[in-house]
């Protein structure tokens, strides 16, 4: 196989990195290089300047080589380049902590860190193990997710994950998981703008698995407000509410993976605020530094911390990570919360979301396409699969932007969006646009 793609100035050996989630041979038969980033735009390696529709993997919300967090990592890292997280603190890590709690939902006080979502997934169901645990309900080991569910790529959260194919390459994952149905049913929810009306009853499948399992062997239940990397799906209105509810009453502590969804991407920092449901815990990454330095946190209620607290003498949670914290992580995180915060970015998508829409939804009788889906700064068009090759439709229409210069995602047959917050409706034109060409072509 090549190992220079012709025109490149790099001399590479594309055999030696094996790509996450990537066909590699595919790829590395036809390489696409990304080589620089600014803004709203990525410049790939022919020079061109590619429209970033997805903000890199969800992540970059407040766009890219922002100067600030630039130079906040260069200060840090000359000054402090590492501090150990174990029995020893640096300032960076309190002062990010003390700002998320600040930004979150009211009871949601405390702030484990670690380095991704998959790892901040991992976390919260180990702590919500060890909480039931330490005031003396250990028999309460069960863990919920839900069909379509995408929680990182850690055995914990794979398990509680619900896509077939992250999981069923991986043996016989955790015990004592199970999962609640997925919500998407585009028979009543098809071309719906936000929240569907229809579908809140898909919660009550929580009191069934109650019912099946019993209370007692329950310890939480961990879902996506909005599922992202699964095909953008929208819950319907009322069900995080309804689910909340049941969780209240039977004890259940609530999981919010906020990976995706988190800083600004529905027009709230946080789904939980959009929706006005306080879970008990709140999973957190991309975002939190704009993607410039891997981090991960988990946002923990008071009740939750302090029943550790009261423990006896010693270390109250055996868990953490080298990296907790990382002196560079803090710097880009803090950096990022002053440029959230002072361009109005937490808010700047609800101001967007009816453009958006509108954009989005102008793109209905299409070719192939079945749904168009939107919140906040996300949206989806679903493509009717090539029959015999799901997966072929999107991926074509993936490649098509790409040298129309859009970057798009897709899942299945997905088409995935969610721009940096910084966008400007005549971007937000262009990749409706570009798209629309893509599609009738396709
Ligand atoms: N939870 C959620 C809800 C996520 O979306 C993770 C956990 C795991 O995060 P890390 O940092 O371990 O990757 C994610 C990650 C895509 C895509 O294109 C989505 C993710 C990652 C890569 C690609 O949909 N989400």
């Amino acid at each position: 196989m090549a190992t220079t793609k012709p025109g490149l100035d790099l001399d590479l050996d594309l055999e030696a990195f094996w790509m996450p989630f990537t066909a590699n041979r595919q790829f590395k038969a036809n390489p696409r290089f990304l080589v620089a980033a600014e803004g709203m735009h990525y410049i790939a390696d022919d020079g061109r300047k590619i429209l970033d529709a997805v903000s890199g993997l969800w992540c970059v919300n407040a766009g890219h080589g922002r100067k600030k967090i630039t130079e906040a990592i260069q200060k840090q890292t000359a000054e402090l380049d590492f501090a150990p997280g174990f029995q020893m603190g640096h300032p960076g890590a309190f002062r990010l902590a003390h700002r998320l709690a600040e930004i979150a939902p009211a009871p949601l006080k405390h702030v484990f860190f670690t380095n991704s979502g998959s790892e901040s997934v991992d976390t919260a169901l180990k702590i919500a193990l060890a909480y039931h645990r330490v005031r003396g309900e250990g028999g309460r080991q069960r863990l919920i997710g839900r069909e379509r569910g995408y929680h990182g790529v850690g055995f914990g959260g794979i398990s509680v994950g619900g896509i077939a194919n992250n999981r069923k390459f991986f043996g016989s994952l955790l015990a004592g998981v199970d999962h609640l149905p997925h919500t998407h049913d585009l028979s009543h929810n098809a071309f719906s703008r936000g929240e569907p009306e229809w579908g809140a009853h898909f919660a009550d499948a929580l009191e069934s698995l109650v019912a099946l399992h019993d209370k007692s062997t329950i310890a939480a239940v961990i879902v996506e407000p909005v599922a992202g990397s699964t095909g953008v799906l929208i819950p319907p209105k009322g069900y995080l509410k309804r689910l909340r509810e049941i969780c209240d009453k039977h004890q259940l502590l609530l999981i919010f993976d906020e990976v995706i969804t988190g800083f600004g991407r529905l027009g709230a920092p946080f789904a939980s605020h959009y929706f006005d449901v306080v879970p008990d815990m709140i999973t957190l990454a991309k975002g939190l530094t704009n993607a410039a330095v891997p981090m991960g946190a988990v946002l923990v209620r008071d009740e939750i911390y302090d029943a550790f607290m009261k423990g006896p003498d010693g270390i109250e949670l055996f868990h953490g990570y080298t990296y907790s914290g990382h002196p560079l992580a803090c710097a880009a995180g803090n950096a990022a919360l002053d440029i959230y915060r002072e361009e109005g970015l937490f808010t700047r998508g609800a101001e967007l979301a009816r453009y958006w829409e509108d954009a989005l939804h102008q793109l209905r009788g299409l070719p192939h396409v079945i749904d168009i889906r939107n919140l906040g700064l996300v949206g989806a068009i679903e493509l009717e699969p090539i029959a015999g090759s799901p997966t072929k439709r999107a991926g074509q229409a993936l490649g098509a932007a790409f040298d129309k210069g859009v970057l798009i995602r897709t899942t299945g047959d997905t088409i995935a969006l969610s721009p940096p917050l910084i966008v400007e409706k005549g971007q937000i034109d262009q990749i409706a646009e570009t798209l629309r060409a893509v599609l009738k072509a396709a």
